[in-house]
């Protein structure tokens, strides 16, 4: 049995996190997750506190078990998200593009546990200063929104920074990534694409075919022109979008191209005009499978690793 000490500070049973996924984390994965043991995460990404509210209700009609939210903060709504978040009294709120340091107070009042994402030592000592629960280091293998650095190097330098209990996240996808992280210093994971498989992840057919069509240089990163790098699928939008960087354009009309397309995606499956967020891992999904036994394959193919270790020492 895996012992953390995340399980004890969250009650749960295993220290795995689902990833806060715009538009894909409903409140009927996060449910599933927190049901399997791991910890759910419903994403507020874009969305207005109206739908966050719906979503939250709807994992708590699924689960007795706790779950968090995910407060993605470039979203115009996010101050109107972070005082839902209080309201609504969840157990964990996480935190992604950005700093929340300014929501803290509110939510500590509320009793709410946060675990922000942060993709650097001086994000990760100021969030530690402003009474973060934990962290979640997350390197650029991840999909979405990514930082510089990777999760080999992230992981181990953040654990150094402070004494709060550290998640790994970008690249995980099995045993040996939960193994790999631990021994940087981690005491549990969060993984995004690997949950873009579960039966109970409700995006598009196309987008589950095209993570299980997925090899290991299927994903590319564009938006660093605008200072938001985001790593998805290279679909015909990632090629136009990549090509327009590099013209005359205008950034509001950059802006623009990419405005609606993670939507389309998720609800459409319009392989044309959708963005497909993936991590570089997403070959490394290979099947439909419920939730709950995402969590128990990849803890299963931990443990024995970990107990292994020793064969590495005289
Ligand atoms: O946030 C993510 N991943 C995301 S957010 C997202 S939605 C989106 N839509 C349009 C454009 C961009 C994103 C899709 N995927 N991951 C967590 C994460 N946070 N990665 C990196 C960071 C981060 C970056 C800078 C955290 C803190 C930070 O601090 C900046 C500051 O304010 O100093």
């Amino acid at each position: 049995m895996i012992e953390s000490k995340l399980c004890s500070m969250l009650g749960i049973e295993y220290p795995v996190f689902q990833g806060g996924m715009a538009w894909v984390a409903d409140g009927q994965l996060a449910a599933a997750v927190s049901n399997g043991g791991g910890l759910g995460i419903v994403a507020a990404g874009n969305a207005p506190a109206d739908y966050v509210r719906a979503q939250i209700r709807r994992a708590r009609a699924l689960t007795d078990k706790p779950f968090g939210l995910n407060i993605m903060l470039m979203s115009p709504f996010a101050d109107e998200v972070a005082a839902a978040a209080a309201e609504e009294h969840v157990a964990v709120v996480t935190t992604g593009a950005g700093n929340p340091a300014k929501y803290m107070d509110a939510w500590q009042a509320a009793g709410i546990r946060v675990i922000p994402v942060v993709a650097s030592v001086a994000m990760a000592k100021l969030m530690t200063r402003v009474g973060a629960s934990a962290l979640i280091a997350e390197g650029g293998e991840s999909g979405g929104h990514v930082g510089d650095l990777t999760t080999m190097v992230l992981v181990p330098q953040v654990c150094d920074a402070t004494d709060l209990p550290v998640l790994a996240a970008g690249g995980i996808a099995d045993g040996r990534g939960v193994a790999a992280s631990f021994m940087l210093g981690a005491c549990g994971v969060q993984m995004g694409t690997r949950f873009l498989s579960a039966e109970e992840c409700n995006i598009h057919a196309n987008y589950k075919e095209k993570i299980l069509k997925a090899n290991d240089l299927s994903t590319t990163v564009t938006g660093r022109r605008l200072g938001h790098p985001v790593r998805s699928l290279k679909t015909p939008f990632a090629r136009r979008y990549a090509a327009a960087e590099y013209t005359q354009i205008s950034d509001e009309e950059l802006e623009q191209m990419g405005t609606g397309a993670l939507r389309l995606a998720v609800q459409e499956g319009d392989v044309q005009n959708g963005c497909f967020l993936a991590g570089q891992i997403a070959a490394m999904v290979t099947k439909i499978q419920p939730a709950a036994e995402i969590i128990r394959e990849v803890i299963g193919e931990a443990e024995p690793l970990l107990k292994g270790a020793p064969q590495w020492v005289r």
